[in-house]
C-alpha cells in the first residue's frame, strides 16, 4: 500500500508503442573510466542531454516508452563515479528509449554504509513520484558497455552485472546477487524489499537471493556478451568495513523475510535535490543498533 505518485505518465495517445529493437543501439561501446581530465561536469553533462527533465528524467519524445524504470543508485561521497556513471548512463539509456530516471540516495548520516536501505529508500521515494514499473538498483562505480543490454522490466528478478571487467567478465558465483539487479515494483512489494539489517559490507546482496527462492521466484541472467560492465577502481572506505555479522544474519534470512524490509523501514529525509542530471535524496538512516 504505497501512497499514490505526484505524477503519472502521459503519452499523447496518439503515440505508437517504441520498436521491439531500439533502432539507435550501437553494441559494444568505448568506455574509459579512467581519463586523465576526469569525467565531465555535471553541466556538460546536462548540455549533452538537452531532453532530461528536472531530476534527470528522461523519455522518448517520438514514441510511447516500453517500460517506466527508476534506476536507483546508493551513495556515499563518490562524486568522480557518479559523473562518469551520468555521463555514459544517460546516452545509452536514451538509445534504449527507456522512460528512465536516476535517483542517487546519499547517505548522510555517519553511520556505516547500509545499501540494501539505501535501496529501500529509493524504491519508496521513487514511487512517490511516478509510476515507475521496475526498478533498477545499480552500483554507482559500474558503467555498461554494451547497449543491447536493455534495462527493461524483466519477467522475474534478474542480475545484470554478469561480466565486469574486474573479475575477468567471469560471473563470481552462481548464487551471485549483487553489483546491478532489476525488479518489478511487483515483486519488489512481495519480497519485501530488501533487509534493513546489513550495515556495512556484504550479505545484503546474498539476503535478497534468498528472499527470491523463498518467494518461489527465479532469478534471471541477461547473455555475458552483451551484459558485459567496466568497474572505477577504488579503495574501500573506512565507513564501509566487510560487516562481521552477515554471515548470522545469513542464516536466517527466512524468518526475518516478513517483518525485516520495506514494512519496517525508517529513515529521515534531509533534502530532496532535483538537479538537471539526476535526483539527490538524501537519507538519514538512523542508527544500527
Ligand atoms: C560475497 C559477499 C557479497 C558480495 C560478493 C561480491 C558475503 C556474505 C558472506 C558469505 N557476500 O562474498 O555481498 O556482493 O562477495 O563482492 O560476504
Amino acid at each position: 500500500h504505497l501512497p499514490k505518485p505526484e505524477k503519472t505518465h502521459d503519452y499523447p495517445e496518439n503515440w505508437q508503442s517504441c520498436l521491439e529493437t531500439p533502432p539507435k543501439l550501437r553494441g559494444q561501446l568505448e568506455v574509459d573510466l579512467n581519463q586523465t581530465a576526469g569525467p565531465k561536469s555535471f553541466s556538460e553533462i546536462a548540455t549533452d542531454s538537452p531532453a532530461l527533465k528536472s531530476g534527470g528524467h528522461w523519455s522518448p519524445a517520438y514514441c510511447k516508452a516500453k517500460n517506466r524504470v527508476a534506476i536507483v543508485i546508493p551513495y556515499r561521497n563518490r562524486e568522480i563515479h557518479l559523473r562518469y556513471f551520468l555521463m555514459y548512463m544517460h546516452k545509452t539509456l536514451q538509445r534504449q528509449e527507456l522512460d528512465y530516471q536516476i535517483f542517487v540516495v546519499n547517505q548522510v548520516d555517519d553511520n556505516s554504509f547500509n545499501r540494501a536501505k539505501l535501496l529501500n529508500v529509493g524504491f519508496v521515494e521513487a514511487m512517490k513520484q511516478y509510476d515507475w514499473q521496475c526498478f533498477v538498483f545499480h552500483d554507482v562505480d559500474l558503467v555498461l558497455e554494451n547497449d543491447k543490454c536493455l534495462y527493461r522490466c524483466p519477467e522475474m528478478p534478474r542480475h545484470i552485472s554478469v561480466a565486469i571487467d574486474k573479475f575477468k567478465y567471469k560471473l563470481l558465483y552462481a548464487a551471485i546477487f549483487g553489483g546491478i539487479t532489476s525488479m518489478t515494483t511487483d515483486q519488489y512489494i512481495q519480497l519485501n524489499g530488501y533487509s534493513n539489517l546489513f550495515w556495512g559490507w556484504g550479505g545484503e546482496d546474498d539476503d535478497m537471493f534468498n528472499r527470491i527462492r523463498f518467494a518461489n521466484m527465479k532469478i534471471l541472467r541477461p547473455p555475458p556478451t552483451t551484459a558485459r560492465f567496466k568497474m572505477i577502481k577504488h579503495d574501500h572506505e573506512s565507513s564501509n568495513k566487510p560487516n562481521p555479522k552477515r554471515f548470522s544474519l545469513l542464516k536466517n534470512s527466512l524468518s526475518r523475510m516478513s517483518e525485516d524490509g520495506l514494512n519496517s523501514l525508517e529513515y529521515t529525509v534531509k533534502a530532496i535535490h532535483k538537479f538537471p542530471t539526476h535526483t539527490m535524496i538524501d537519507v538519514d538512516l538512523g542508527n544500527d543498533g
